[in-house]
Parts: C-alpha cells; sequence; structure tokens
C-alpha cells in the first residue's frame, strides 16, 4: 500500500496520519490473541512487562515481537511497512515496540511527551518526522472514555522541547513537556483524539507532543506501537545513554527490514 501525496503533505504538516480498517477484524483478533499472552508468564521474556502503579495491572510490554508472531509480522506487512519506507526511506529499522494495555478502570494516565526526548537521550541524533516514526495498531475499538492516545497537531515543528522529569505521576518515569509549554500548544493548536475501531493504524512522529489520560471505562483500551527509524540514524558510539531499569527499550538487532508476505499475519494464526 502507498500513500498518496495528499496523505504525505498532511503527515509533514500534522505530523500524524490516521488510516482506518488497515489491519482486518482476523487479524485483530490474532493480536488480540497474543496481547493476552504477553502479559502473562508464557511469555518467553515476561522480564520485559511493566506494571502499573497499582501493583497488579500490566501497563506495558516491551520489545513484543519477540514473543508474538503476529507481532513479528504486523510490523512488516507491506499495508504498514511501504508507507513507513515512503516516509522514512528504504533503509528504514525498528528501533523499539511495545504494547500498551489500558486496562478498563486501571489504566493510568501517560503525560504529555514527545518519544525523541527519550531516543535523543538514548544517543539517536535525529528525530525529525522524516527520521523516526511510530505505527499504532489499535487492538481495541477506541473512544473518548477508554482513554485514547491524544496529539497536539503540529507540534512536531517546534523540535524537541526542553522536558522535566517526572518520576512521580505514574509507575514509569517520563520526560514531560512542562505544563505552560503544554496550555501554550493546545490554546494554538488544539487536541486531537485518536479514536476509531479496533484495527485502525495511526502513523505519528517521534516529535509529536501526545499523551493519554486514565481509563475509567468498563473497556480496555489496547495500543501497539512500534517505532521506527531512517537507516542512518543510529545511536551515536559512546554517546549519552539513559539507565534503563528495563532491558528491552531497544532493539538489539536493528537491521534494515524488507516487507513479508502481506497474509503473513493471518498465517501466525498456525505459529
Ligand atoms: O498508550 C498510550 O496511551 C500512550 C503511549 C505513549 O505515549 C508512550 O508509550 O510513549
Amino acid at each position: 500500500m502507498k500513500l498518496t501525496e495528499q496523505q504525505i503533505a498532511d503527515y509533514d504538516r500534522d505530523g500524524y496520519l490516521i488510516l482506518k480498517g488497515l489491519i482486518s477484524p482476523e487479524e485483530v483478533a490474532l493480536l488480540q490473541r497474543d496481547a493476552e499472552m504477553l502479559r502473562t508468564p508464557r511469555r518467553g521474556h515476561p522480564d520485559a512487562n511493566v506494571i502499573e502503579k497499582d501493583g497488579t495491572s500490566i501497563r506495558a510490554a516491551w520489545a513484543i515481537e519477540i514473543d508474538s508472531a503476529a507481532c513479528a509480522a504486523a510490523y512488516r506487512i507491506p499495508r504498514v511497512l511501504e508507507p513507513v519506507k515512503q516516509l522514512l526511506g528504504e533503509g528504514v529499522y525498528l528501533y523499539q515496540s511495545r504494547l500498551n494495555y489500558k486496562v478498563a478502570g486501571k489504566g493510568d494516565v501517560f503525560q504529555w511527551h514527545q518519544d525523541y526526548t527519550s531516543w535523543h537521550m538514548d544517543g539517536m541524533p535525529h528525530g525529525g518526522h522524516r527520521d523516526m516514526l511510530t505505527v499504532l495498531v489499535m487492538l481495541d475499538d477506541t473512544k473518548t472514555e477508554n482513554g485514547p492516545l491524544r496529539f497536539l497537531p503540529g507540534s512536531h515543528h517546534e523540535g524537541m522541547i526542553d522536558p522535566v522529569y517526572d518520576t512521580w505521576t505514574t509507575s514509569y518515569p517520563l520526560h514531560i513537556v512542562p505544563d505552560p509549554r503544554v496550555e501554550s500548544l493546545v490554546a494554538r493548536r488544539g487536541i486531537v483524539e485518536c479514536t476509531g475501531p479496533a484495527g485502525t493504524v495511526v502513523i505519528f512522529c517521534g516529535n509529536l507532543v501526545h499523551g493519554s489520560t486514565e481509563n475509567r471505562s468498563d473497556r480496555d483500551r489496547r495500543n501497539l506501537y512500534f517505532a521506527y527509524s531512517r537507516g542512518d540514524n543510529r545511536p551515536v558510539p559512546g554517546g549519552p545513554r539513559r539507565k534503563h531499569s528495563n532491558n528491552y527499550i531497544m532493539n538489539p538487532h536493528p537491521h534494515a527490514l524488507e516487507v513479508v508476505d502481506d497474509r503473513a499475519l493471518l498465517a501466525a494464526a498456525t505459529a
């Protein structure tokens, strides 16, 4: 699948693109099946998971493709990888992956932040919207009440914003955009919610300011995230690195990606 010129222009202007119906209900069912497996000790690498501050609910699973055949296919099928290559070039590699669970009634807030802030602190030299981006796959029907991802459209044009290190709001310390800056961005640019049926895909760039509220509803809101980088954008050797509490935050095998068969995700049913 190829993005149109208009879609590329929209991405360049807004920093994101919403593609409804990209993943079929059958494929979503397989990803949901693996999402359930990943949150149990059946997962090959349970130490890649993060718990909410209530001490029991799962918040996130990192490096999902290493234990889930469906996830390992999802980020390389042509419907997903071809648009990414249009935006970042042929040599793209997978930089990071995660599944955020936003469990019904428990899923906690993600404060306003830019992903590139953390990636920069791990030595990534370039984080413009044609350098690094993330593909989000919705695994549940997502509405305002179950804590959708929210964007400040066009905020990537601000570049990397000096962050505040927030260690207190959630179970997961995060470099966040300071409140006064968020308020001024919201006043100028407004807020867009990423709502849609399960199977909706959203492409958003590493510098886009985003966050989400708690999930106070009785329905989970699971999102898969695959972060990609341009091939020649690699962590600076000997450059800065954060001290990670989780060993699965950066893909240790960053190689140029080739598309797999478009039916590869469905084939994961037998894996
Ligand atoms: O899943 C969410 O609601 C927020 C995700 C996010 O911003 C992140 O994982 O960095």
